[in-house]
């Protein structure tokens, strides 16, 4: 059975009042809010056996590290990776993906061709021009149309033997588009040998992942979005390409012999999880595993999916409002404006007078922006805690910024 008020009163945030009102929390897209069972996982961790990993022959150092692999073991389950070695913590998905970006950098030459989208979040732009600068290589974008959905035809006519990645996410943070991903895959894995990178962070949180079905070649998320601590992180990398490819940080633990003639390197995890990692972070982030998997991922997506239908039906009833990828297949996020009203964030500043927390901006999405010729949008993003009463607040509270603003 799913609870709603069983789960909110496992988040403490929650009971508290903004600005005097209760809080009404839909900024899940930037960072999720934490249950008692994973702040818990985190003090005790303090608590009780704090210590580095991997290296002490001492009982907390032990203790510590059976726990840091037990929480690499939940992970692995999780996403439903073959081995526990392709799972590697990062601090989020922004390392992960420069991760990647840095350590195929020797399979990369001039005029190779890297495919990205133009719903990608700057962390998955970035890296790969900073790639492309190292290589010579160029990058190309899969572009979209006015509904936030992308143009496969692109694919047919630019994949070929020149290649080398094509990294996208599954999910839009700015708009909530889920990207038809396992076609995409089957395109690039039939007209090209390139590597397939997927950007996780905004669909780890709202659906089940199994990456061997979805046969991509690495797949990085954040633990943050999905009710685990900030500063944790998953890149999961197919056996074979994490062993071919170089270390990105190079230092303790990473290596397995070190003289100043010649480094060789760790097996795989540790290979790619240089220095003292934030062990407390992520054996927390196991918590945040056992959270979800315990609420279910079918209850998180059915009640997901009402409070999305709901918000776009409430706020569609105002007038001249746009919801940007409205015709799209989405989850978790409605992005809007009020067309001639003021701009995006003198909204948020009103909803926050409400004690409604929201993101405005352009959500480190520029191109998206651009395309729509808009600085930014009021992006309401959901998590399972949300309920259909607080969309109820959200409608009035856009409505009053409309008046005070009109
Ligand atoms: N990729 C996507 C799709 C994201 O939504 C984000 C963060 C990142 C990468 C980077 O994740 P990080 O944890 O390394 O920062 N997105 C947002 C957002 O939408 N609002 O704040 C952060």
């Amino acid at each position: 059975m799913f609870d709603i008020q069983n789960i909110r009163s496992q988040f403490p945030i929650l009971s508290q009042t903004v600005n005097g009102k209760p809080l009404i929390y839909l900024d899940n897209g930037a960072t999720s809010q934490k249950p008692a069972s994973v702040i818990e996982s985190w003090e005790k961790y303090y608590t009780t056996i704090n210590a580095n990993v991997h290296r002490g022959i001492h009982t907390l150092s032990q203790l510590a590290t059976e726990e840091m692999e037990v929480s690499r073991r939940k992970v692995q389950k999780f996403i439903n990776a073959k081995n526990d070695f392709e799972v590697i913590f990062t601090k989020g998905t922004t390392e992960g993906l420069n991760l990647i970006a840095y350590a195929v950098t020797n399979f990369i030459k001039k005029d190779d061709e890297i495919i990205i989208s133009y719903l990608e979040h700057h962390s998955n732009i970035v890296p790969w021009q900073m790639l492309c600068e190292r290589t010579g290589a160029k990058l190309k974008v899969i572009p979209m149309d006015e509904n936030g959905i992308l143009q496969l035809d692109f694919l047919d006519q630019n994949l070929s033997e020149r290649t080398k990645i094509v990294s996208l996410n599954q999910v839009s943070n700015a708009l909530g588009v889920i990207n038809p991903i396992e076609e995409i895959i089957k395109k690039t894995r039939a007209n090209s040998d390139a590597m397939i990178v997927i950007d996780g962070a905004q669909s780890v949180p709202h659906f089940r992942i199994d990456v061997q079905k979805m046969d991509c070649d690495f797949f990085v998320f954040s633990g943050h979005k999905m009710y685990a601590p900030m500063g944790t992180g998953i890149l999961y990398g197919k056996e074979d390409i994490l062993r071919k490819i170089s270390p990105f940080h190079g230092g303790g633990e990473m290596i397995a012999t070190c003289s100043f003639e010649k480094t060789t390197y760790a097996e795989l995890p540790f290979k790619f999880e240089a220095g003292t990692p934030n062990v407390g972070g992520d054996i927390a982030l196991g918590a945040a595993v056992d959270f979800m998997e315990k609420v279910g991922h079918e209850h998180i997506q059915t009640h997901e999916n009402a409070l999305l239908e709901y918000a776009q039906k409430k706020l569609l009833e105002i007038e001249d409002l746009k919801i940007y990828g409205e015709k799209a297949h989405r989850t978790g996020v409605v992005s809007f404006n009020l067309e001639g009203v003021g701009i995006a964030s003198d909204v948020g500043m009103i909803l926050d007078k409400l004690g409604i927390a929201v993101r405005t901006g352009h959500h480190c999405t520029q191109p998206i922006m651009d395309y729509f010729n808009i600085a930014g949008t009021v992006r309401a993003s959901f998590a399972v805690y949300n309920t259909f009463e607080e969309i109820d607040v959200l409608a009035d509270g856009v409505r009053k910024a409309q008046r005070m603003l009109g």
